[in-house]
């Protein structure tokens, strides 16, 4: 299973790794070489602020003598991005009560399942809230998750108050004594305010009716809409206090770039990264992992 997940992995830095490679094995480093490790970056969606970051860094490096040839340059690298991902800070996930939130399609209901699956596989009992009222096929598509992971659910009634079902949410997952509880939101954005009114609404409830929880709000973002994902994940972290993204689709994209620009730009930390529509095509974003991939890979 684990080169099953590694393969998949593998073509999310392949492509920026095979370009990186032919840097590293460069005789001279200059002005020039950086230049064209700019394009790189910016191509990998690493993001224009970023990529200036960690090209600057590198620049002062060539001045000061520390990086003179290609595998200096690959040295140099290694804790300049290191530093970027730590930007945004690392988020606590030891937690026992879930909020998903982020637009429709980002990927929140398959990653509440791929959530359940992994805890129901040491052994935890997990319950499922489907606050989603909105789209009528949402509580059908989570139901069927649910079947299929050994989780069970509680749904709403189309339309009804997504607050109502979490309370209800809560209700079970207290009386029922659950160890991990999962709730699905709708990601509508007519409105900021609107969004603001909703997952307030909802925080507030998970608040009062689970006082000794510790909860973790996390926004679901899409690897493959690159830059355009980062107005739409502003809003949702104005809107509520994000603890950690999951960077979902991330077998989509061959641009690896992307989880420095979210940490740096958006000071969130990754917290999972997905990688395909399978229950075990999740895992925890491990920063210097990433990075070691990145460049020696
Ligand atoms: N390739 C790929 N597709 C994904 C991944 N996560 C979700 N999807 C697909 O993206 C679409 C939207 O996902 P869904 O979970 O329904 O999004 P939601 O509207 O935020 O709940 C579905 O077709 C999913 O199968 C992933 O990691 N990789
Ligand atoms: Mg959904």
């Amino acid at each position: 299973m684990f080169n099953f997940i590694k393969n998949k992995l593998q073509k999310i830095y392949s492509a920026v790794t095979s370009k990186l490679a032919s840097f590293f094995g460069q005789a001279k480093v200059d002005e020039a070489t950086l230049k064209e490790l700019e394009k790189l970056l910016i191509a990998a969606d690493t993001g224009v602020k970023t990529t200036r970051t960690i090209i600057e860094q590198l620049r002062e490096g060539i001045k000061h003598g520390s990086i003179k040839e290609g595998e200096s340059l690959r040295i140099a690298l290694e804790p300049i991005l290191n530093d970027v991902l730590k930007s945004g800070g690392s988020p606590n996930l030891d937690t026992n009560v879930f909020l998903l939130v982020g637009i429709n399609g980002s990927g929140k209901t398959t990653f509440a399942s791929k959530l359940a699956h992994q805890h129901v596989q040491h052994g935890k009992k997990v319950l499922f809230v489907a606050a989603d009222t909105f789209r009528a096929a949402a509580p059908e598509q989570l139901t069927c998750w649910a079947e299929r992971t050994g989780a069970d659910i509680v749904l709403g009634k189309p339309n009804q108050d997504p607050a109502s079902v979490v309370f209800e949410g809560c209700q079970k997952f207290k009386t029922d004594n659950y160890d991990i509880l999962i709730i699905d939101t709708a990601g509508r954005l007519q409105t900021k305010s609107h969004l603001m009114d909703e997952l307030g609404k909802i925080g507030r409830v998970v608040a009062k009716q689970l006082p000794d929880s510790s909860i973790a709000t996390l926004l679901t973002v899409d690897s493959m809409l690159g830059q355009n994902s980062f107005e739409q994940a502003k809003l949702f972290q104005e809107s509520t206090n994000v603890n950690g993204i999951v960077l979902t689709k991330m077998d989509g994209t061959g641009k690896g770039g992307i989880v420095f620009a979210i940490a740096h730009e958006l000071k969130i930390a990754i917290a999972y990264i997905t990688f395909g529509e399978q229950p075990d095509q999740l895992k925890r974003f491990n920063a210097h992992d990433y990075v070691h991939e990145l460049l020696y890979q």
